[in-house]
């Protein structure tokens, strides 16, 4: 469990007794759920908050939880082979340890790490090098700061990654995503390329891999506010919102659910899946941040 923890970080339990760290800062808090170092809220002070959560998450051991930022990895969705189970990898399903946190003057850092014995038996991890070394670090202010850190152990690594943040928003069929006109994209729904032809606008299920690094706003008339999304390390940037009939079949999403989330996830999948040599690092990054409209 963790320990020495400074005054603004706090441990509480959560639905099926997932510990979870409570952040409080002079700018913001957040909730982190140490299951899949899963962010599940943030609140900028004086503004509502950002992140989405199905009410019917399910919270149990080993298993994802519906909305907020989980973290794909080490494959994203079933691989580039299509055959890597279980979808979107082990990170988010192992149970990460807390290393330290402390106050940067204007936000509130968090590092977890995700050690070799986390993952006895997560489905999945089985052949994952028992030497990579993977770190997350959270930064708790005016802007929610996400790091994900991996390290090559002895042997050369190729691995995809996603930080799959879903954002609370008024309503998917009146929000806007700029940022990604002129970049192309794998229809995930359609099942071909495209290349994007203005904001992103959402009539439909959405499901697309865009090859872009570009920062991206999430215009929401309803909520009122800008989300701007800007990306380091991250070749690809993925949009996703499941609509009516997907989120009927999404056991852990209610029916109604999908107008008020939208998924834009930072990453690096298919063809920019990361290769790293012995020892080499890379480090993928998200920055959010809000705006009044
Ligand atoms: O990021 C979009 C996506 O890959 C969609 O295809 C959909 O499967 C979504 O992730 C949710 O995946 P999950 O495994 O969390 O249900």
């Amino acid at each position: 469990m963790t320990t020495n923890l400074p005054d603004f970080v706090t441990v509480s339990r959560g639905p099926a007794g997932l510990p979870i760290l409570e952040v409080r800062g002079a700018q913001a808090s957040a909730r982190l759920h140490l299951q899949g170092d899963h962010v599940v809220s943030w609140v900028p002070r004086e503004e509502s908050e950002v992140l989405f959560l199905s009410e019917r998450s399910r919270y149990a051991p080993g298993e994802p939880i519906r909305g907020g930022i989980p973290i794909c990895g080490p494959w994203f969705g079933q691989g580039r082979g299509g055959d890597r189970t279980p979808a979107h990898g082990f990170f988010r399903r192992a149970t990460w340890e807390f290393v330290e946190a402390f106050d940067t003057g204007e936000a509130i850092a968090v590092d977890l790490v995700l050690p070799p014995d986390a993952l006895a038996g997560v489905p999945g991890a089985q052949d994952w090098p028992a030497d990579v070394q993977v770190g997350y670090r959270v930064t708790v202010g005016r802007e929610l700061g996400t790091d994900l850190r991996v390290t090559a152990g002895a042997q050369p690594l190729e691995f995809e990654e996603a930080l799959h943040t879903y954002f609370r928003i008024g309503d998917i069929r009146r929000v806007q995503v700029d940022g990604l006109a002129g970049a192309s994209y794998l229809d995930k729904v359609a099942g071909r390329t495209a290349v994007q032809d203005g904001p992103v606008r959402f009539d439909g299920e959405a499901d697309r891999v865009y090859t872009s690094t570009e920062p991206v706003d999430i215009v929401d008339r309803v909520l009122g506010r800008r989300i701007t999304v800007t990306k380091a390390g991250s070749a690809n940037t993925v949009v996703w919102n499941p609509a009516a009939e997907k989120a009927a079949a999404t056991p852990d999403l209610g029916d109604d659910e999908w107008v008020s989330m939208v998924c834009v996830e930072a990453a690096n999948c298919l063809d920019a899946a990361v290769r790293l040599e012995p020892g080499a690092s890379h480090t993928m990054s998200a920055r959010v941040s809000l705006q009044a409209l």
